[in-house]
């Protein structure tokens, strides 16, 4: 309210809303100009965790903790616009997650969905319901809703990757269930080279009926990925914004790969100067390959290999490579779509 109030006005209006207050009442028009916005605004900031700061205290925390007793030894990436919330954009959860020689992150299963983006070292697996994975830098592995997974390192070097979930999305609808079995580790039945075998050639067994909407196929091997990227570059132009960009998708109803989280894989030519775009969706980046700056509103971060950035909301972004990079990212955007709410522009 912008009038000039005379303080007698003032002081009624306090008694009232004091009074309205203590039985859980409040007036809309104290805060219709918050709630009900032009466009979003949000508290979520530009940031980037570099991997050569991030590294080191990653293997720290292996000194300090066994994965036994953390469950899960990760180190959240909190955007620095919401500390202590526990969340990268107001609706994802993100973490580096390390898993030494020896050591199992015992099985569990939970509602929220979790995707692992393979950053550093070879030798672990992920179990998902039965099936196991190895896990390959590069790889995008999804542990769907409600499957049970466990992680574990029988190699000789440290593992560690890059998580990405939905813990914000499932914390809203206050829909969060969480069970742990007796076992520490699951009997697995098979690898998922089938689960590629099955869903990963664009067939699918005769007998398939989807029993989720999560993908079936729930490991995309990077060779294949960039493979992907790789067969653009030498077809097509470069989008101006996104380069040559690929989305991940449930091979049996070309959708999202998860219902929750849209992830992306893209590939920008070296001395790219991207032109700005901006989406509701909030987005996180890994890098995998490559050098250049990206230039999220007023900030410019230098990014390198294994670094993490986020664009929030409806904020300009821009790249401008040094070299030919290859990019991971994730975001809302199948729930926005879903909801009608999504919405981009690029560079008029
Ligand atoms: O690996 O199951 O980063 O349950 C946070 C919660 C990873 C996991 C996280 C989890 C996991």
């Amino acid at each position: 309210m912008s009038a000039v109030l005379k303080s007698n006005e003032q002081a009624e209006r306090k008694a009232y809303y004091d009074k309205i207050g203590k039985a859980d009442v409040a007036p809309l028009w104290e805060v219709l100009h918050g709630l009900v916005i032009k466009e979003p605004k949000s508290p979520c900031q530009p940031a980037i965790w570099k991997w050569q700061q991030m590294r080191p205290w990653i293997m720290e925390s292996g000194q300090l903790i066994t994965a036994e007793e953390a469950e899960r030894r990760v180190l959240i990436l909190e955007n620095p616009g919401v500390r202590g919330k526990s969340r990268i954009t107001n609706s994802l959860y993100a973490g580096l997650q390390l898993i030494l020689p020896g050591e199992i992150a015992r099985a569990h299963r939970h509602t929220q969905s979790a995707l692992r983006f393979v950053i550093e070292g070879k030798g672990a697996y992920t179990t998902v319901d039965g099936e196991r994975v190895n896990m390959t830098p590069g790889d995008f592995i999804i542990t769907p809703s409600w499957c049970w997974h466990d992680h574990g390192n029988p190699g000789n070097e440290p593992v560690i990757w890059l998580d990405g979930l939905d813990v914000q999305i499932v914390e809203l609808l206050d829909a969060q269930f969480m069970e742990r079995p007796d076992e520490k580790s699951q009997k697995t039945r098979g690898t998922a080279g089938s689960a590629l075998a099955r869903f990963g050639q664009t067939m699918l067994p005769l007998n398939y009926k989807a029993s989720t909407s999560t993908s079936p196929l729930f490991w995309y091997p990077y060779d294949r990925s960039r493979g992907a990227l790789e067969e653009l570059k030498g077809a097509e132009d470069p989008h101006p914004s996104h380069g040559w960009k690929l989305q991940y998708v449930n091979p049996a109803n070309g959708k999202s790969a998860m219902p929750t989280i849209g992830t992306y894989l893209q590939m920008l030519p070296k001395n790219f100067r991207g032109k700005n775009y901006r989406a509701t969706d909030a987005t996180a980046f890994t890098v995998m390959e490559g050098t250049g700056k990206v230039i999220i509103g007023d900030r410019t971060f230098e990014y390198e290999p294994k670094d993490v950035f986020i664009a929030p909301s409806w904020i300009n972004y821009r790249f401008e490579t040094t070299a030919e990079s290859v990019i991971f990212s994730f975001s809302d955007r199948p729930v926005q779509q879903a909801l009608d709410l999504w919405r981009e522009q690029d560079a008029a």
